[in-house]
């Protein structure tokens, strides 16, 4: 992989005031909330001049739609040669858990600044690489970062400044619960997120990812221990040659232990029937109690422990002041936003860390920290060394 002679020259310089331009690669649902984001953010930010240039995807045809249909001036089906075009500055990889490695570690190592889905990788030795590659990166003035997007929902944004303003008090425990359904349905087809090969883990790389990266992300702790089940209810799922084995987890369960004395439980279902997109955190502190429900993103609970009991109660706080993060920007008060601006936000932030040179967040390092957990459930799922058998009373 060549690497520039002197990366501060040709990669994205503030310095040069050319358009940054823009590669996406990936044109399916990830692709197309990331698409939909590059779009819309210079109407409603500030951000450096950038181009959408290139959509990237095997499918020619369907790609070349679908890069006309989200704004991209063109398509292409090779990403390698996409990501050495002297006119490509960021690579935003949307495509499924088993190419991030290989994308990103190319892209970095060829100067571009990457912006990844999560979670990061599909195993924890690939998250190491790409760490170790954008740290590297990082040396030369390349920037890299992963999309939990969900740090850019203005609540979840509120939630963190309120914990480290210290309205909480001391943490000591947070749940949090991601819920969908869409694997209710035994007969629901196969897709790659259900193949360890493709996705790494089903609902827990999936979906419980984005949970503990907020246990992390709103409390500033890290978790240092971990105890976890996986389950599998339906093994078998109707594919293109017909019956496939599943060998990914529906569910997943997990007990988190963290820094600053502070326990944690995970559940991530993907067939919580009648769950559509809900992640579901509450927050207990010492002083006062945080719960949010992405179902209802713009909404905050907030419980201050330090009002005179008879006046304390969950209240509702909605998230759409303009002193709220991200919302100034956006519409009139109380004109709500929904699950498609966290990319935006994101993008916006990502593109002014370039700007200005600096880190952002979360970084590699971040994501490899929440794949280190995602390992270690499993490696406590398969030992099955939480599970403790159940005796009768004798
Ligand atoms: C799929 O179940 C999925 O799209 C996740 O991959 C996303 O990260 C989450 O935002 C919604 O659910």
């Amino acid at each position: 992989m060549s690497t520039p002679a002197h990366p501060s020259e040709s990669t994205p310089s503030r310095r040069s005031g050319r358009p940054l331009g823009v590669a996406a690669i990936g044109y399916a649902f990830m692709g197309k909330a990331h698409s939909n984001a590059w779009r819309n953010v210079a109407s409603f930010f500030d951000v450096p001049a950038f181009e959408q240039k290139v959509l990237v995807g095997r499918d020619a045809t369907a790609v070349a739609e679908a890069a006309a249909r989200y704004g991209w001036a063109e398509s292409a089906t090779d990403w390698r040669s996409v990501i050495n075009r002297d006119d490509i500055h960021i690579i935003d990889i949307c495509a499924p858990g088993w190419m991030h490695a290989e994308i990103a570690i190319a892209a970095l190592e060829a100067g571009k600044h990457v912006l990844v889905e999560k979670p990061l990788a599909n195993t924890l030795a690939e998250a190491e690489l790409m760490t170790a590659a954008a740290a590297k990166a990082r040396a030369r003035g390349v920037q890299s970062m992963i999309g939990f997007n969900y740090r850019r929902v203005p609540a979840l944004a509120l939630a963190r400044e309120l914990i480290s303003e210290g309205r909480l008090g001391t943490v000591r425990h947070v749940r949090a619960a991601y819920l969908q359904d869409w694997l209710s349905d035994a007969q629901a087809p196969m897709t790659w997120r259900l193949r360890k090969e493709t996705a790494g883990s089903g609902a827990l790389g999936d979906i419980a990812s984005h949970a503990i990266d907020q246990i992390q992300f709103l409390t500033g702790q890290a978790v240092m221990e971990a105890s976890g089940t996986l389950k599998t209810f339906v093994t078998q799922r109707p594919g293109d040659q017909g019956m496939e084995n599943v060998t990914v987890d529906d569910a997943a369960w997990a007990t988190l232990w963290l820094t600053g004395d502070m326990g944690a439980s995970v559940e991530a279902s993907r067939v919580a029937t009648g769950q559509k997109n809900s992640m579901q955190i509450e927050i207990y502190g010492t002083k006062g109690s945080l719960t949010f429900d992405l179902e209802n993103l713009n909404e905050l609970g907030f419980l201050d422990a330090t009002l005179p009991s008879r006046e304390q109660g969950f209240r509702r706080i909605l998230v759409n002041e303009p002193e709220h993060p991200y919302l100034a920007a956006w519409w009139p008060q109380g004109h709500i936003i929904g699950w498609e601006h966290t990319f935006t936000h994101q993008v916006r932030d990502f593109l002014l860390a370039i700007k200005d040179g600096t880190q952002p967040s979360p970084s590699f390092e971040e994501g490899l920290q929440v794949q280190r957990v995602l390992a270690s459930v499993e490696e406590s799922a398969s030992n099955r060394s939480v599970l403790t058998p159940v005796h009768a009373k004798s």
